[in-house]
């Protein structure tokens, strides 16, 4: 039985100016246990020809019930207006500005999909970016209206002592029946995506920041009482990045008052509403015995994320929501910048890329592949996606290499000039970084309209007659049949874009090689290469001996490269001698993704994994040669979805016994190193826990180390590692140790570590997330019936995403449960998707992308995986969301 068809698909082409606009609106809000009424009354203006009359439609949506209309002050009569469950047609607006009065009735205790009003833990939040606010009150609920917002909270004085919205505080009192109100204002105009409203029972923690003009600056952050003890990482956080804006952009914090609110039941991260950020709380809480350096790490990065959008979002924000990789590519690119400069700024970029081409070259490869910048959508929450985020920011980071940073910055400030307070495009962007430098940018425009991952492969040739050394790029394009980039739903040609291609050479004795391009000037030592055609060649002049390439330093581009008949010498002669450090790095993971492969390939033909004795001997060398902040990332093996690239129809669980066994291979060969690792980067008894980046490296290493160790399944390292459990005095190395166990086989020690935590922690639903994940994705065959059983424990609970991502995505990266061989994980996930699609569609999208890399598995598994797309495509009543990334995968 087919399901229902979507409802309507947006085009970008399609794009039509709106025909009124809304100059301003008042909300009252009157909250109420069960139901919540919310009256609107909006200027609105004429934004179309004096001769014509347009109909005006306000979006709106199912769970919200009209209950009066009226148009200057009076009702208007029913024939003068339609309403469906999408909106609002009022069919013959007066001529000129007029007013419009909107009440609607909801029930935001009921409203499980955590968009529009909703309760979480008995507290009133909104979220409303992309399309929720119509899920509130019918409205023009497009991002190129924008209005200036005054809110009026009512709501019970004890139940909801707090009432927030955004902007300045102008009133509040008392009302009938122990009831209070707040009144805000907003002064700036804003989309109504970026609106908020919070009311409940919380607690406050507050600080203050001068800003450059001397302003003082209130900062609040909002929890449940038993949470407000964990907010001063946070707090920091937000302090620095409000320097760092300064600093870096030049760019002052706009009002007096800056909140933000944790709240546990959250779709995504965190949301950017204009002075009222509400947060995930797992982005939010933080202490060292409750958080890993990883969360930390998250924390500073999403709340300087969410700070900085106060600029690239809502000063200047999108005019549709094509163009949402306008604020979100450009606000990743800087929250990145941040986290380098308050961190380790070559481990930042290992991490960032390592992500980048473990899952957004997956999704560049798959049937949901898109543009940075889509071409069209069926809902929009399913384009808030790696591709639009983080390659979004790769392709800023373009403009980077190309511009430098001066010029970039010089971009940035006329971008602002020209557009505070508007609507913009991506256009518009490219165009202010063009005039700002006076460069023709125009060939960096194809980076937003073309999907998938170029290809770019080099060939370089040293002359010693003539003592020039040239190198042969080659980038997708239709006519280069070995290269040809493949096509992605709906664009079945590419043509070549701009790849800028940081570079340098190496002599043979290591140093570096001046670079002079024939007939040009001498360059120094590194030099950005402009690649732009689909063949292209340079010619170094000047080269006394045939170097070593080091191209694509720091990942200037991001493409897939190779590099035709790079040795393995040369790899190590770039590990050894690179000047740029991510390349050093980058040679040891290109060396430990051939070693994979080539152990794969084996045990393909042989049917034995490490049959023909292959060993980590590669990867003992990198361990040796790389330096202290390396060494961690130097032995993290490759992700199997970044080697899956390049092996067709790839058995999972083959390839994670190959895993297995070179980790133990390593494990065994590098004992001593492992071991003195650990030793030299314990902690101290008593020594306090630091977040920085040397003491973030040091953990990393050592718990690296003894995963390592565990792999040897030795029981004096199972002992160590119960110890080390018991012992632990922060979140990092106890959840690591407890992972350790788990690898180590545990024994009958880990069931007792797994009890014990999660009676430690009980009280701890951000711990026990950590703790539900480690279960979920656990490769014991026949895993699937312990996450069953889960799902019933007191710690799991259906309707908190955080519960659905750890349980559920944590379960999907195993290798051997969900790939069983069986189909026995599949047919689970197929369950979660279908039983939280009635719950809440955001998060049920999210667990079908589980299964849209079918394409990359062997028939068998093909088989099994579309049968489970075509059984979630057979069920009656599926959403919107759901439907369009099962139907596009279907037709992949
Ligand atoms: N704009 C937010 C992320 C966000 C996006 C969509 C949401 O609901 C569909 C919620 C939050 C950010 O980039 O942080
Ligand atoms: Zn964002």
């Amino acid at each position: 039985m087919p399901t229902s068809p979507p409802t309507l698909r947006a085009a970008l082409q399609d794009y039509t100016p709106p025909p009124y606009l809304i100059d301003s609106v008042h909300l009252n809000f009157l909250l109420g246990d069960t139901v919540t009424r919310v009256e609107s009354c909006m200027q609105v203006l004429p934004n179309h020809a004096a001769s014509e009359r347009p109909p005006l439609f306000l979006h709106g949506c199912e769970d919200v019930k009209l209950v009066a209309v009226k148009v200057n002050g009076e009702s208007l009569p029913v024939e003068q207006y339609e309403v469906e469950s999408s909106g609002l047609t009022l069919k013959t607006p007066p001529a000129g500005a007029f007013e419009l009065e909107v009440h609607t009735d909801l029930h935001p205790d009921q409203n499980t999909s955590l968009e529009g009003l909703y309760t979480s833990g008995g507290n009133f939040c909104t979220q409303c970016e992309a399309e929720g606010f119509r899920g509130i009150t019918f409205f023009m609920d497009r991002p190129d209206v924008m209005a200036k917002y005054t809110t009026r909270i009512e709501a019970d004085k004890a139940a909801c002592p707090v009432l927030l919205s955004n902007g300045n505080l102008v009133g509040s009192g008392e009302a009938e029946g122990g009831r209070h109100f707040t009144v805000w204002e907003d002064p700036f105009r804003k989309p109504c995506y970026l609106f908020a409203l919070v009311a409940g029972d919380l607690c406050m923690k507050e600080d203050t920041f001068t800003t450059c003009s001397g302003r003082s600056v209130a900062l609040r952050i909002f929890t449940r009482a038993h949470d407000i003890g964990r907010v001063d990482f946070a707090m920091q956080s937000l302090k620095r990045s409000m320097k760092w804006d300064e600093e870096v952009f030049g760019l002052e914090y706009d009002l007096d008052l800056f909140n933000i609110v944790a709240v546990d039941d959250f779709n995504m991260g965190a949301m950017e509403n204009k002075s009222l950020n509400i947060f995930n709380s797992r982005l939010v809480l933080a202490t060292p015995d409750t958080a890993t350096d990883g969360d930390f790490g998250r924390i500073e990065g999403v709340v300087g994320h969410e700070y900085f959008h106060n600029w690239t979002g809502n000063r200047v924000t999108c005019r549709d929501w094509f163009q949402l990789t306008l604020k979100e590519g450009l606000t990743v690119y800087r929250d990145q910048e941040f986290s380098a400069d308050m961190n380790s700024r070559p481990v930042r970029r290992v991490e960032d890329v390592c992500r980048l081409r473990a899952a957004q070259f997956q999704e560049d490869n798959g049937p949901m592949a898109h543009p940075i910048r889509p071409e069209s959508y069926i809902k929009m929450d399913n384009f808030y996606t790696l591709t639009v985020y983080e390659k979004g920011a790769e392709v800023i980071r373009l403009y980077e290499a190309v511009l430098g940073k001066a010029g970039f910055r010089k971009g940035m400030d006329l971008y602002f000039q020209r557009h505070d307070g508007q609507a913009v495009t991506c256009d518009d962007f490219l165009a202010a970084m063009a005039d700002a430098n006076g460069e023709d940018l125009s060939a960096l425009a194809k980076w937003y309209s073309q999907a998938g991952t170029p290809r770019l492969s080099v060939a370089a040739e040293y002359s010693p007659a003539d003592k020039t050394y040239t190198l042969r790029f080659k980038q997708a394009s239709c006519g280069a049949r070995r290269l040809l980039l493949p096509p992605t739903p709906g664009q079945p040609t590419k043509d070549p874009v701009l790849i800028p291609v940081r570079m340098g050479l190496l002599a043979p004795d290591g140093g570096e090689v001046p670079l002079k391009l024939r007939g040009g000037e001498m360059l120094g030592s590194e030099a950005v290469l402009r690649v732009t055609k689909a063949e292209q060649e340079f010619v170094f002049e000047g080269v006394e001996q045939a170097p070593v390439p080091s191209l694509l330093r720091g990942f200037s581009a991001p493409v897939h490269m190779t590099v035709e008949g790079q040795s393995d010498e040369d790899l190590l002669h770039l590990l050894a001698h690179d000047t740029d450090s991510f390349n050093r790095w980058e040679a040891g993971h290109v060396l430990a993704k051939k070693l994979m492969r080539a152990l794969y390939a084996a045990a393909k033909d042989s049917n034995e994994v490490g049959g023909r004795g292959l060993g980590g001997t590669g990867m003992v060398c990198v361990y040796a040669r790389v330096d202290g902040a390396f060494k961690a990332f130097a032995i993290s093996l490759p992700e199997n979805s970044e080697l899956m690239d390049k092996i067709p129809e790839a058995d999972p669980i083959l390839l994670h016994e190959v895993r297995e066994f070179l980790t133990r291979q390593l494990a065994a060969r590098l004992r001593p190193e492992l071991e003195a690792a650990v030793a030299e980067n314990d902690s101290a008894p008593g020594e306090q826990y630091e977040f920085t980046a040397a003491a973030c490296a040091r953990r990393a290493l050592k718990n690296k180390a003894l995963g390592y160790l565990a792999a040897l399944g030795d029981p004096g390292v199972t002992e160590q590692l119960l110890h080390r459990f018991r012992g632990a005095t922060n979140m990092t190395d106890e959840i690591n140790a407890l992972a350790a166990l788990d690898r180590a086989g545990g024994g009958s020690a880990l069931p007792a570590a797994l009890t014990g935590f999660y009676q430690k922690w009980e009280q701890e639903p951000l711990v026990l997330l950590k703790w539900l994940a480690l279960q979920a994705g656990s490769n014991v065959a026949g895993n699937v019936a312990a996450v069953r059983r889960l799902m019933a424990h007191p710690a799991f609970h259906i309707t908190n995403p955080n519960s659905c991502y750890s349980l559920f995505l944590g379960f999907a990266r195993s290798p051997v449960n969900f790939h069983a061989a069986d189909g026995s994980g599949y047919e689970f996930m197929g369950d979660v998707v279908l039983q939280l699609d009635k719950i809440n569609h955001q998060v049920a999208s999210r667990m079908v992308s589980a299964f849209t890399t079918f394409k990359n598995y062997d028939q068998q598994r093909q088989a099994l995986m579309r049968a489970q797309l075509q059984r979630i495509m057979d069920t009656e009543g599926l959403s919107d969301n759901v439907f369009e990334i099962v139907s596009k995968s279907l037709k992949a």
